[in-house]
């Protein structure tokens, strides 16, 4: 596929720590567009959509369980219908967070589009929280949960439609901080996790051999959504909720590579890049970076 559609979402209401709805605009500072143009894609930016309000715990009984759950959603069917348009026409999707809350909108638009979608979840997170198993209330840290259709209604059925994604088409890569919850989720339901214990084991040779395999004989369509915060805050250090022991530049990039070598991949989302809490946009420049290989990028 030639053709790659960039949509920006400036998204900051699925957690607390402002900053990160100047993701996007970061991403782009980093030179995505001219980085896979000079990769013989044909770019086309829709821009960024429109986020509303962040609410008040007098405005919602959910707000503390389920943070600004009305504007997330909202800005979530927006982003569904344009992802869904983006398909249609044959093109890639490449969507900038924007907190992870907007994976749910993403995942609704792309979905429909595949009998069995698979999801690669990059991330130190599992982010298979639901309102009850929370212990923040953000929304970011549900996303995969609703995209099983285990949450909220109004986050579950956006796009009209649930689940997005079955449990034995996603793999997590580079968890290290899961809740309690979510530990059990990922047990009853038999999702297939990596944590730092089997990069560590295993290599990211072989992680991602698994990986590949796994999902090439069971979806029709590979999602990627890559959490900055998988990555060691070493390399990027611009997220809001940094874990120590992460994935490293390089490993994420071997596994960038090896995603386009497999050619599995059609669609991705680069979410969490916090130019506030960043250092000379370093965490921007890596998301870009990390774009360039897993859209064939060579080093000779
Ligand atoms: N699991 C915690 C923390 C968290 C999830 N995602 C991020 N942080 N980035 C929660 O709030 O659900
Ligand atoms: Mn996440
Ligand atoms: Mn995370």
């Amino acid at each position: 596929m030639k053709k790659i559609s960039i949509i920006g979402v400036p998204m900051d209401l699925g957690q607390t720590r402002r900053g990160v709805d100047m993701g996007p605009s970061a991403i782009r500072y980093a030179g995505v567009v001219e980085r896979l143009e000079r990769l013989n894609y044909e770019i086309e930016d829709l821009g960024d959509i429109q986020i509303g309000r962040a609410e008040r715990e007098q405005d919602s009984p959910v707000h503390l369980k389920l943070r600004n759950l009305k504007a997330v959603a909202e800005a979530n069917e927006k982003l569904a219908a344009i992802v869904d348009e983006v398909v249609q026409k044959g093109h890639f999707p490449l969507v900038l967070g924007g907190d992870h809350s907007i994976a749910i909108g993403t995942l609704a638009g792309v979905a429909k589009h595949y009998e069995n979608l698979g999801v690669i979840w990059y991330d130190a997170h599992g982010d298979l929280n639901t309102a009850e198993t929370s212990p923040s209330g953000n929304i970011h840290g549900m996303s995969l949960a609703v995209s099983l259709g285990f949450g909220h209604p109004a986050l579950t059925m956006i796009g009209g439609y649930s689940p997005k994604v079955k449990p034995e088409n996603i793999v997590i890569i580079g968890a290290r901080s899961l809740d309690e919850g979510e530990k059990q989720l990922i047990k009853e339901k038999g999702i297939k996790v990596y944590t730092m214990h089997e990069v560590d084991r295993l290599g990211m040779t072989t992680v991602m051999e698994e990986t590949i395999a796994y999902l090439k004989e069971r979806t029709d369509g590979v999602h990627l959504s890559l959490d900055l915060d998988g990555l060691d805050p070493h390399d990027a250090p611009g997220v809001g909720t940094p874990v120590i022991g992460g994935l490293t530049y390089r490993e994420s990039h071997l596994a960038m590579e090896m995603l386009a070598e497999a050619q599995i991949i059609t669609s991705a989302e680069f979410v969490e890049v916090n130019p506030i809490l960043d250092e000379r946009n370093k965490t921007a420049s890596t998301a870009v970076a990390l774009m360039g290989s897993l859209f064939g990028e060579k080093l000779v």
